[in-house]
């Protein structure tokens, strides 16, 4: 195992201390980073401790310690997984060929768009969920809330490592505008659509971190796959830390369902507006945010047909999910059947598979999403709703990219005409009075023994401690 030098000012296991131009680099972007981090990081707290995890090492047994940090004293490091030997190029047109440890010229531009990607929407999602401390729900959540945060600042320093590491000049020239665009910044947005969305409520945190941090899971697995042994080894990493954010939002999710479920059956009613007053979210409403942001991250996946996504295989620049459940790992002459849209008709269509490489990643992804839906269907039985279900809106609902893009789909699937679909789409998505009287429940819980009105506590608490154990310290 790789051995973690926690005395540097860089905690790394990637031998930092011995590449002086490296650690210059970085020490020259880490001071930019905190000064981000105290404009743009969350606000308020930043002087508390925080019961949080900071990675140690790679060791699938033992990679993080968990203890009080104040989050601007956060030891943000680089580590990637343990380097394989005699590691071969496993997909596309240079299968058996060793991995590269350096970027060949060819594909320069190509990676380094694909990684700025990657590492755009790190900072990003740390900026859309900067004011959420104000409205926790409980002390529990709050520091769930800033793991995430300082593990997206993480993955934010994963990226730039292989910039700075990796891209020379215009590498460092990338780091610094990953902290100059901003989430939802008119003359200088994120890159990707969702991340420009605001998240001003725990609702839309919880259903981000499901859907969203889902995406992330999908891209990290195919980019873990690449042929830049470097990358693929960063990323390896990340996915360990990618776990928790979306048991963050499933978790969190259930436990929204359940006190509505709870409400529902103590006042004996399922009417929207009795289980509103008692503080809690009716089922409609919770619908109506899976469906923005289902609908939002299937974006993220990139258009169904698409030539950038097949050049990146063919030069194995980025594989699919877990590459190893398939047989054949060239896809040269294959084919992939998707539905397709042309003048006005929704057909069965054969694609090249290297064509289809983003539809067949958001299909996995779908299944994915699908799990926590089934689970909450289950839960919603348990208490005696048959005629209530969660269900995901269809791939074509709402979409901004690929095939499906701008048209009038509604959450079943159906091309409607579009003075109908405009009619409907408020019942689908959250209403500006959805949206206030979700806000109205938003009140900030710090007492430790507490939790607010509309979900339950946790069944647990963090690393074996006390559910209301203090996980920030308030004193
Ligand atoms: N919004 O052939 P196309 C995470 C652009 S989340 C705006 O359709 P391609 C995290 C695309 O860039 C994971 N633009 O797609 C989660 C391209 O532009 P150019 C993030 C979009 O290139 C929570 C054009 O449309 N990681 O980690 O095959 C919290 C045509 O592209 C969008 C990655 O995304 C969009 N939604 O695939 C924290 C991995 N979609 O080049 C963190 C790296 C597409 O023509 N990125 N476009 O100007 C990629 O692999 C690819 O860039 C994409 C797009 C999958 C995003
Ligand atoms: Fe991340
Ligand atoms: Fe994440």
């Amino acid at each position: 195992m790789s051995k973690l030098n926690y005395q540097e000012r860089i905690p790394n296991n990637i031998d930092l201390s011995n590449d002086l131009s490296l650690q210059r680099a970085l020490e020259h972007w880490q001071p930019k980073f905190k000064s981000w981090w105290k404009d743009m990081g969350p606000e308020g707290f930043q002087s508390y401790d925080v019961y949080l995890r900071t990675a140690i090492s790679v060791d699938a047994a033992g990679w993080a310690s968990y203890g009080k940090v104040k989050m601007p004293e956060y030891r943000w490091g680089i580590f990637l997984a343990d380097q394989a030997n005699d590691k071969k190029i496993h997909f596309g047109d240079s299968i058996g060929k060793p991995v590269w440890q350096q970027v060949p010229g060819d594909y320069r531009s190509v990676l380094r768009r694909l990684i700025v990607t990657q590492g755009d929407t790190e900072p990003a999602s740390v900026e859309q969920q900067r004011m959420l401390g104000k409205t926790c729900p409980s002390i529990y959540d709050l520091r769930n809330l800033f793991q995430v945060n300082v593990e997206e600042g993480r993955h934010l320093w994963a990226m730039v490592y292989l910039l700075h590491a990796y891209f020379g000049r215009d590498g460092r020239e990338e780091a610094e505008s990953l902290l100059e665009r901003n989430s939802g910044d008119q003359d200088n947005p994120r890159i990707l659509g969702t991340f420009n969305e605001p998240i001003s409520d725990w609702v839309s945190f919880f259903m981000f971190t499901y859907f969203t941090d889902r995406d992330g899971k999908y891209q990290l697995k195919s980019l873990a796959e690449s042929s830049f042994d470097p990358l693929a080894r960063t990323c390896q990493f990340m996915l360990t830390e990618e776990a928790h954010h979306m048991q963050v939002g499933e978790s969190g999710i259930t436990r929204m369902i359940e006190r509505t479920l709870e409400l529902m059956k103590k006042l004996n009613s399922d009417s929207p507006e009795t289980i509103r007053s008692a503080g809690a979210i009716d089922l409609i409403t919770i619908q109506k945010y899976i469906n923005f942001w289902f609908s939002s991250s299937l974006d993220l996946f990139g258009s169904e047909i698409s030539t950038n996504a097949a050049t990146a295989f063919a030069n194995g620049l980025k594989g699919r999910p877990d590459e190893f459940r398939y047989d054949n790992h060239i896809e040269k002459d294959t084919f992939y059947e998707i539905e397709n849209y042309v003048d006005g008709k929704v057909f069965k269509d054969k694609v090249p598979m290297r064509n289809a490489m983003n539809e067949i990643t958001r299909r996995a992804y779908v299944d994915d999403c699908n799990i926590g839906i089934k689970r909450w269907n289950r839960l919603i039985k348990k208490y005696g709703y048959e005629e209530y279900s969660l269900s995901l809106p269809s791939t074509k609902f709402r979409r901004n990219i690929g095939i499906w893009a701008n048209l009038p789909f509604d959450i079943n699937g159906n091309f409607l005409k579009t003075e109908y679909y405009n009619k409907l789409i408020s019942s689908w998505l959250p209403s500006d009075n959805d949206k206030k009287f979700i806000n109205s429940l938003m009140i900030q819980e710090l007492d430790p023994s507490k939790t607010a009105s509309w979900i339950t506590k946790p069944k647990r608490g963090i690393n074996n401690q006390d559910i209301e154990f203090d996980y920030v310290d308030l004193n």
